[in-house]
């Protein structure tokens, strides 16, 4: 239903843009869709981006974003040219190009700095290239977070405290399989269903960066924040190629460049809710876990390494855990 209400959204845009459009010959409206809500740091590369194309391109580019969107099905409309942009986690995007489900390894990152590295680098930018044979431009690497688990339970200490929790996981095979790993029962689900599947009790818990919690408003239905940092969610610019293919090389160009100060502001934006997130999801009524053991669920999740190096190659993720510019 809220998928409804989501493209219900998109279409009163789109006619209201349109009407704008005819009175002003040389604006291009293009539609983007995001993920959370609009004071979220994808709302910050959606609204970065709209302003640094329309100001590199003299208002030629207006950009018209729409929250809350469903990613899976938001990539499926950019893939047949029904949404122009589409900012998004990876969750889904595995489902897509294969290859990129590399990066939803958990602890495969150190940390924040060693994750941008590796996605600004070779190894990121490559991938970036995979893209356009399944009709979509990648445009850059922005930001979600690492990920920390919430239910509404009890507190996890430990990897045994999580055993037997109900817990909704993103539509992506290598987070599933992290978390049957635990002992956990994976729930996938398009990230438009968790709130109200929270509230209901249809699971016990969820995962996700701070900014998405606190975006998300998720201390209202979930009790327990445990930091265990166990994945590290990176965000992709998406495009349509159908629209991208339609522009000038220059105009191409400057949609990268454009991208690329877009991401960078998603990257700011998480770095400042991380800051004081926690204290403000304590205010809210969590009980936070932060003196958490990680190796603990490291070795917990030491079996599904086998399935990880069989599907993408061990080499591949070594390449990428050694990683240094
Ligand atoms: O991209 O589905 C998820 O849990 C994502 O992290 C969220 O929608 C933000």
């Amino acid at each position: 239903m809220k998928m409804t209400r989501w493209v219900a959204a998109c279409a009163l845009t789109l006619s209201t843009t349109f009407a704008f459009a005819a009175s002003s010959q040389a604006e291009t409206v293009l539609q983007l869709g995001h993920p959370t809500a609009s004071a979220s740091h994808y709302g910050v590369a959606a609204a970065t981006l709209g302003d640094e194309l329309a100001k590199r391109s003299n208002g030629k580019f207006k950009v018209v974003s729409t929250p809350n969107g469903a990613e899976r099905e938001m990539i499926e409309s950019a893939q047949i040219g029904t949404l122009d942009l589409v900012v998004t986690s990876t969750g889904p995007v595995g489902n897509f190009v294969p290859e990129v489900a590399i990066v939803d390894i958990p602890f495969l990152f150190k940390d924040y700095q060693h994750a941008r590295a590796v996605l600004d680098g070779p190894i990121g930018q490559d991938m970036l290239k995979l893209f356009p044979a399944k009709g979509i431009e990648a445009l850059a690497w922005g930001e979600n977070g690492f990920r920390h688990i919430t239910n509404s339970k009890r507190p996890i200490n430990t990897p045994a405290d999580a055993k037997g929790l109900k817990v909704r996981t993103m539509e992506n095979q290598v987070h599933m399989t992290a978390f049957r790993q635990l002992g956990v029962l994976p729930t996938p689900m398009a990230f438009t269903e968790v709130f109200t599947a929270l509230q209901q009790g249809t699971v016990d818990g969820q995962e996700n960066p701070i900014p998405v919690i606190t975006s998300s408003k998720f201390a209202q239905v979930q009790k327990y924040l445990t930091m265990t940092g166990h994945v590290y969610s990176p965000a992709m610019i998406l495009m349509a190629k159908s629209t991208y293919d339609g522009l000038s090389a220059d105009e191409q160009k400057m949609f990268h460049e454009a991208a690329a100060v877009a991401a960078k502001a998603m990257r700011e934006k998480v770095a400042s809710v991380e800051a004081n997130g926690v204290a403000e999801l304590r205010a809210a009524g969590m009980e936070v876990i932060t003196d958490v053991d990680r190796t603990k669920f490291q070795e917990a999740l030491e079996p599904a390494y086998a399935e990880y190096s069989k599907k993408f190659g061990k080499d591949k993720i070594d390449q990428i855990r050694n990683y240094a510019p």
